[in-house]
């Protein structure tokens, strides 16, 4: 979370249409993305290292669960959608860079200023993963629009994700309005209405397998914060006790 600064207005998540494609890790970007109140575009890179019905194949798995997020799809190589990108960058708005290291986000910043300003790396041939070249964020002022480089991130954890998650599956949180016990799980209740829309075919199982998983996350990071903050208060009481005891010369 912390890797968005505040005033940021957009979040381009950039997942490259090889190795690096996950549709839970898009998800994941989202609901961060979501959570620190910035809107995701996704943008798609390298186009240029598949078939066209490939590409299609890829956006339509999208489609089916990400719902209004725009999808871009480019290439820094051929420049396939850059003068797209170029064209809904806005004066005034800021927008930073996310995603894994080597999805070619230094380099998308090189297409779109036509310089090489920014560093770009090769990726390791024997890991087949960016080699974390960005190490540090960078802003770069343009005529339309500011953008902020990010380092690669290595992973992407739910920490308070606020009402990120909420946020991203609002088809589950409508869905959810209709289970018959307001405090329902979604896991196992009778009467649940999200269990009924993926048996239905009305809701993507791996959407909802995703949400769970961060869900369970969230929670996890919500109690470990929870059990801290008790730790130092617990601290701080008997940090009071020793000294008011030392102060009555009880030792
Ligand atoms: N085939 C192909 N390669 C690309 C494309 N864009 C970038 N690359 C290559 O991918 C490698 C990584 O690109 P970078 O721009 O450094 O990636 P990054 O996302 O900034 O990576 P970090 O700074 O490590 O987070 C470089 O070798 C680029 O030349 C593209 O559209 N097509
Ligand atoms: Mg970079
Ligand atoms: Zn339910």
């Amino acid at each position: 979370m912390e890797i968005i600064a505040t005033n940021i207005d957009y979040g381009l998540i950039v997942q490259s249409v090889n190795r690096d494609f996950n549709i839970n890790r898009l998800e994941r970007y989202l609901t961060i993305c979501n959570a620190s109140k910035i809107d995701p575009i996704i943008i798609l890179s390298k186009v240029d290292l598949i078939e066209e019905i490939q590409l299609n194949e890829l956006l339509s798995q999208i489609n089916n669960r990400i719902k209004d997020v725009p999808v871009y799809a480019i290439s820094n190589q051929s420049q396939y959608g850059i003068n797209e990108i170029k064209s809904i960058l806005t004066r005034g708005k800021t927008y930073c860079l996310l995603g894994s290291s080597g999805v070619g986000k230094s380099t998308l910043i090189n297409s779109l200023t036509g310089k090489e300003m920014m560093e770009t790396g090769a990726i390791s041939q024997s890991i087949d993963r960016g080699k974390h070249v960005t190490s540090h964020r960078e802003l770069i002022v343009l005529e339309n629009g500011i953008l902020i480089d990010n380092p690669g991130m290595r992973e992407v954890g739910i920490t308070n994700a606020s009402d990120g998650l909420e946020m991203t599956f609002d088809e589950i949180m409508d869905l959810a309005e209709d289970c018959k016990f307001s405090d329902c799980s979604h896991s196992i209740e009778k009467g649940c209405a999200v269990l009924a829309a993926i048996e239905n075919d009305k809701l993507d199982a791996d959407s909802y397998a995703n949400f769970m998983r961060m869900e369970k996350e969230k929670m996890h990071y919500e109690s470990d914060a929870q059990t801290r903050k008790k730790k130092e208060k617990d601290f701080g009481k008997m940090i009071k006790n020793v000294q008011k005891q030392r102060r009555n010369n009880k030792f």
